[in-house]
């Protein structure tokens, strides 16, 4: 692996801008073509939920191109499906796409798509990027970290034969291996996770009006560029800390070519001792395996100065944790081992290098147990999970970080954690559920996930529950989920503890959710309550909410059929939510129990309002589940008022696959409606 130091991609950027200082001025700035969005909703909708980013976001399909706009399309495993906003643009060689910038920047991301190696493993490409005429400069994209195929856990070989041909999968409703004749199976099998980003420097502020425009060279060896997005943003200047351990007086080399593990080893002891903090100067820094860290302060000159970056490291005998390889990542230590406390990171990036889904693998940007420490200002990229707290552990405050292109979660409280909180953390394309509290053996307990943006999980869910006990998920947007998940799912699964005491789900605003669930052929929901492995009966209130454009249901609650007679789903309240857009319905119900509803208003309802399963008996007395009016549910759609009072209290209106009627896009909600 090759590792480019920030610094010198940044000098010869600055050599490039000199001579466009030779240049006539350019005409005054022009704002109004310039469509920043934010998940590809006109930010107005959004109000103040989601994280508050440095960056502002303009998708690629309503910038101007002389490529072709793919989609919108939400049918998984295609290039749209994965895009945001389920739209982007395609470039062939020698075709461009410009993006005006709304705000002053000295930096960019790019999201995009380049085809896979016909053998896997990926291909780099050039991209060029010019700002008003004047090259600046070329981007080498990779398809490296992105193009999975195949059954969970996945393969990066296009042409492998199933992994499990004893598995049933949905493409046949077979098991293929015991059917007769086997089923054609088509390769590649599953493609997916087919994006990636890529940060650039400008070296120089460009204005608000400036032309930032990126074409697919015409020698280009990739036969197409998808272009998803571009994030802009005015990068400060590096923190500096004169007071602070300084890493490179330890032997860390700035230039990325020396492991620099140990220098960061000896700095931390050193700063220890004198109780000082640990200054990582801006740079590259090779580390190929974890940083224990305890009771120690790290913080860097800023995410785009100071980069922490691994190669994957394949271990000739696997570690205690299960590990068969290893990679950059700093962790506190395991619970078991007394775990880690008084631990403040902040101010760097950690570039992993993980490229397949081991799950025993602790290949995580963060990862032990952390208590009573904060997390800041990171940006994470190409690791495993961005960050899997293993607890028990208590009082972990992760803020203003940045976590993208994960093979498997960006955050998960696993085990045992409390007073904890994720806020204003913006998760991007990640192969699992963005964000998670997962009760595994131990409930989570108190924790907070409040104001963070997640787009784009290709796999399971944007925020996701499994147990646990008086936690909160409030003031979040989360858009996009592609397949087996939704916008945010409470879940009795994975052997999590039960739900108990309360559960606030207040605020959040999803876009573009309740997909369609291919295993079960039937569209979920935007919130998805899953009773798989247990009733949920504690107090859930979700209230405040706004789903947005929701391919299918906006509300899903849900058992497996062959636990439909065990668990039951009651005690779930929803009040003063807005519902706009559905496919399908605003309710679905393929459960026994009960949920209450007030002020829950909805417009653009594609299908019935409430598609009311219960538990399938279908007996006279009506569904195994009853919705409670309590009053102000107003609005509908195509078939009348959506909680009309013909459906209630537990009126049969069971129909999985009702016609699909896309909503109109959303628009402001009048305050009087
Ligand atoms: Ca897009």
């Amino acid at each position: 692996m090759k590792f480019q130091g920030f610094l010198s991609r940044t000098s010869r950027f600055v050599l490039c801008l000199t001579a466009s200082y030779a240049l006539p001025p350019y005409a005054a700035p022009q704002t109004h073509s310039a469509s920043v969005t934010r998940a590809a909703l006109d930010p107005a909708l959004v109000d103040d939920r989601g994280a508050n980013a440095h960056f502002v976001e303009q998708e690629a399909e309503n910038a101007v191109t002389d490529g072709t706009i793919i989609g919108p399309d939400r049918t998984a495993y295609t290039l749209p499906a994965e895009a945001s906003g389920r739209a982007a643009v395609k470039l062939l060689p020698g075709q461009y796409v410009e993006f005006t910038l709304p705000k002053a920047a000295n930096a960019i991301t790019v999201r995009y798509s380049i085809p896979d190696s016909p053998s896997g493993g990926g291909i780099t490409a050039p991209l060029d990027v010019s700002v008003n005429g004047s090259s600046l400069g070329t981007m080498t994209l990779t398809s490296q970290y992105s193009w999975l195929y195949n059954q969970y856990p996945f393969s990066n070989d296009p042409n492998a034969d199933l992994l499990f041909p004893d598995q049933y999968i949905t493409e046949c409703a077979c098991v293929p291996s015991a059917t007769t004749p086997p089923p054609i199976i088509t390769k590649p099998f599953r493609p997916n996770h087919f994006y990636d980003e890529q940060r650039l420097p400008l070296g120089h502020t460009y204005r608000a009006g400036d032309k930032i425009r990126l074409t697919a060279p015409a020698s280009s060896n990739a036969a197409w560029t998808v272009i998803d997005l571009l994030d802009s943003e005015q990068v400060g200047p590096p923190h500096r800390d004169e007071s602070a351990v300084n890493v490179q007086l330890f032997g860390a080399d700035p230039t990325g070519q020396r492991d620099s593990a140990d220098a960061f080893d000896k700095a931390i002891a050193f700063a220890k001792l004198w109780h000082r903090e640990v200054y990582l100067p801006p740079g590259t820094y090779q580390v190929n395996r974890h940083i224990i860290v305890d009771n120690v302060t790290i913080e860097g000159a800023g995410n785009w100065y100071t980069i922490v970056k691994g190669h994957q490291v394949t271990l000739s005998t696997p570690l205690p944790d299960g590990s068969v390889h290893t990679g950059v990542g700093f962790y506190g230590k395991y619970a078991a081992d007394g775990g880690s406390s008084n631990v403040h990171l902040s101010g760097f990036a950690i570039e992993g290098d993980v490229r397949e889904r081991i799950d025993s693998d602790q290949v995580n940007g963060i990862g032990g147990a952390l208590s009573n420490s904060t997390i800041e200002g990171l940006y994470i990229h190409h690791t495993k999970v961005g960050m899997w707290l293993d607890g028990p552990m208590s009082n972990l405050i992760v803020r203003n970080n940045i976590i993208v292109d994960e093979i498997a979660d960006g955050i998960n409280f696993h085990t045992g954690v409390t007073d904890s909180v994720v806020a204003n953390t913006f998760v991007r394309n990640t192969g699992d559920d963005a964000l998670a509290m997962w009760s595994d053996k131990i409930e989570d307990a108190n924790n907070t996930f409040d104001h963070n943006t997640v787009q784009t999980p290709v796999l399971a869910n944007g925020i996701a529950l499994y147990g646990g006990t008086d936690n909160t998920i409030s003031s979040n947007l989360v858009a996009d989920p592609i397949r087996e998940g939704s916008g945010l799912q409470v879940g009795s699964r994975f052997g999590a503890q039960p739900f108990t005491g309360s559960l606030w789900i207040t605020n959040n605003t999803t876009v573009r959710s309740g997909p369609f669930e291919l295993n079960w052929n039937i569209g979920l929901g935007a919130i998805w309550i899953f009773a798989l492995e247990g009733s949920i009966n504690a107090d859930i209130q979700v209230v405040g909410n706004s789903f947005l454009d929701n391919t299918y249901n906006a509300i899903m609650l849900v058992s497996d059929f062959p636990v439909k007679d065990l668990y039951t789903i009651t005690n779930v309240h929803f009040k003063d939510d807005r519902v706009d857009g559905t496919g399908t319905s605003v309710v679905s119900a393929r459960v026994a129990g009960s949920a209450s509803f007030e002020n829950v208003d909805a417009r653009n309802v594609g299908a019935v309002g409430v598609n009311n399963c219960g538990s399938f008996h279908f007996t006279p007395a009506g569904s195994e589940f009853t919705l409670i009016d309590l009053g102000s549910n107003d609005g509908g759609g195509t078939t009348g008022p959506w909680l009309a009072p013909w459906e209630l209290p537990n009126t049969i209106t069971c129909d999985d696959r009702p016609p699909v009627v896309p909503p109109p896009p959303p628009s402001p909600w009048d305050t009087h409606e």
